[in-house]
């Protein structure tokens, strides 16, 4: 199957970011089509690097172009953990293990970081950045989105957590919102479909 003109497939089997992305692409008059399989990921400290890999290997082995994308959680006084290695931690300590490393430290700051690759067969992968400062909450709260949502505060929201804030809501502030500004207007201004994907 080729997407027309105003469609490209994610490369994502986390329902949320899909959907997280079809409401700032769709703004932009671009259909996101899910494509729910397993992302190949290189072992990098490189967000860009990891998603450029994904989207090349799924763009070449099904012939049409496509965004994948790497997201992490970096926090300040953890010397960036766990960054690259966001879903590892997120499925192992989890939630509770990263407060609890955090336990009796006042210095809080952290960033969320996305790294967004589209690519084309035949071209080479292109990388959109976006990251939000916040801080990690003392405590989880809310019950939107995912991950590590309820304990991230963004700046500038008012001391919510992301999982506190309706998808519209962190859309505004999200490392992914900004990485997929980036990539659209890039893609609506810039990029032309090959009239046939090779
Ligand atoms: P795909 O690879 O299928 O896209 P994933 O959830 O594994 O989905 P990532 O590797 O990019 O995606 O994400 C790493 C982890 O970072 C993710 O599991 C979350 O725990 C965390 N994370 C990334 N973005 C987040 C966000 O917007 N809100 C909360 N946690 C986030």
């Amino acid at each position: 199957m080729r997407p027309r003109a105003s469609e490209v497939f994610f490369l994502t089997r986390n329902v949320n970011k899909f959907e997280e992305a079809s409401a700032i692409l769709g703004g932009f008059g671009i259909n996101v089509l899910m494509m729910p399989e397993e992302r190949l990921e290189i072992q990098s400290d490189d967000l860009c690097e990891i998603s450029k890999f994904s989207s090349l290997r799924a763009s070449r082995a099904h012939g049409v172009p496509l965004i994948a994308e790497d997201a992490g959680l970096f926090v300040d006084s953890l010397g960036g953990f766990p960054g690259p290695y966001s879903s590892y931690a997120f499925r192992t300590i989890g939630v509770r293990g990263l407060l609890k490393l955090l336990d009796g430290v006042s210095e809080r700051g952290a960033e969320f970081r996305s790294a967004v690759s589209f690519c084309a067969p035949g071209a080479d992968p292109l990388c959109f950045l976006g990251s939000v400062r916040g801080e990690i909450s003392k405590e989880a709260r809310g019950s939107n989105g995912f991950g590590f949502d309820p304990i991230f505060v963004p700046e500038g929201g008012g001391g919510r957590t992301f999982a506190e804030m309706t998808t519209e809501e962190k859309n505004k502030y999200s490392h992914r919102a900004k990485a997929l500004e980036k990539f659209a207007r890039w893609f609506k201004e810039e990029w032309a479909p090959p009239s046939k994907c090779r």
